[in-house]
């Protein structure tokens, strides 16, 4: 009898692990066998629209800089306005976007003046070589933080040297930085060439991992692929420490945002996305980086985040800041990721 049971107990057990990486290899499937470009409609079995904004990670916060104690803000700004159009004027320069944004404090900071914010985001925006992007991503992304009334800072990481670009590290750094500087509530990883055209996009957490960019110019304003986790994704602290951040080893273009997409699966949580007429973004058109070459090894990486998820990761210290200045728009962290063997590989 007892014998049966701990057959029985195993079996279960063996079926269980099949099952799962059964599952394990079908998301990564459709990863790689979804036609680009097409796009999908978002599935409503894995993915959860975005109708409501979390209140429960702000409650009670009323904590002025000033003497005098602002209201808070509403819960939703009438300063919104939907969707817009972008032009990219060339003539713009960086000293006419800061012109335009007397308000920003210095690091790219900003708080509402006329309420209390209700909630704290971080922008994080991985860089190198980008600076016409940048300069275009600030000129819009100020206004539009500023309309949804949020306590924000913008950190540009810029990675040091020529050797190939590892977003992924540089996002782990944005992480660990900003975090010194404030206890924010929420962090958003942003591509630099993504501008977010709706600012009923709110760029706020909620209760599970967050994918914004659900629909982009470049994929016909849908999902490229179901599972896609690209663009811009926000987590709360917490949610970034339990799926241990972005993997270090991803070097060159793709698949690290695939990655932790997975790690948001395997973490057991859900993504939230805003709707397709809401997570609207205008991708800035560019060829692939000379130092981001297309990363052959993404695949193998990929189907490898199972066993390696719990290890690499946030836990592990892979950069050091070479500096880190507070300039009018943004605050400028370079920092040294090394290369595959190591932050000071023998020359
Ligand atoms: C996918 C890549 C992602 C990438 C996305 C969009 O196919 O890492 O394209 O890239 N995944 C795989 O290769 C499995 S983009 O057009 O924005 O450069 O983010």
């Amino acid at each position: 009898m007892v014998k049966l049971k701990v057959v029985s107990g195993l079996l279960a057990v063996v079926v269980y692990m099949v099952l799962s990486e059964l599952a394990f290899l079908d998301y990564i499937q459709k990863m790689f066998h979804s036609p680009k470009n097409y796009g999908v409609e978002i599935s409503r079995q894995n993915y959860m629209y975005e109708h409501y904004v979390d209140t429960h990670l702000t409650k009670g916060q009323n904590k002025s800089q000033n003497k005098e104690v602002l209201p808070l803000c509403p819960n939703t700004s009438p300063l919104l306005r939907g969707p817009i159009n972008l032009t990219f004027p060339s003539e713009l320069t960086l000293a006419n976007v800061q012109q335009k944004y007397p308000q920003v404090e210095l690091g790219g900071r900003y708080r509402p003046l006329d309420c209390e914010a209700r909630h704290h985001t971080a922008i994080i925006i991985p860089h190198r070589d980008r600076e016409h992007h940048l300069k275009f991503l600030l000129y819009y992304l100020h206004p539009f933080l500023q309309r949804q009334q949020l306590d924000y800072s913008i950190y540009v990481i810029h990675q040091a040297g020529n050797y190939t670009f590892n977003k992924a590290r540089l996002m782990n750094a944005g992480v660990r930085e900003a975090l010194q500087e404030k206890e924010w509530e929420c962090l958003f990883f942003h591509d630099v060439d993504l501008i977010p055209t709706d600012d009923r996009n709110i760029y706020v957490c909620g209760s599970h991992p967050k994918h914004a960019a659900t629909a982009i110019n470049k994929f016909g304003f849908k999902l490229p692929y179901d599972t896609y986790f690209g663009g811009v994704t926000a987590f709360t602290p917490d949610q970034y420490r339990t799926i241990n951040g972005f993997p270090n080893n991803y070097w060159g273009w793709g698949c690290e945002d695939d990655d932790i997409g997975l790690r948001v699966y395997l973490a057991k949580m859900r993504v939230l996305r805003p709707s397709l007429e809401v997570g609207r973004y205008d991708m800035i058109k560019h060829g692939h980086d000379k130092g981001n070459t297309v990363n052959r090894l993404r695949s193998k990486y990929l189907v490898n985040a199972l066993e390696n998820w719990k290890r690499d990761g946030l836990n592990e210290d892979m950069y050091e800041v070479i500096s880190w200045e507070r300039l009018p728009l943004y605050t400028n962290i370079t920092v040294n990721v090394g290369t595959p063997a190591g932050l000071h590989p023998p020359p």
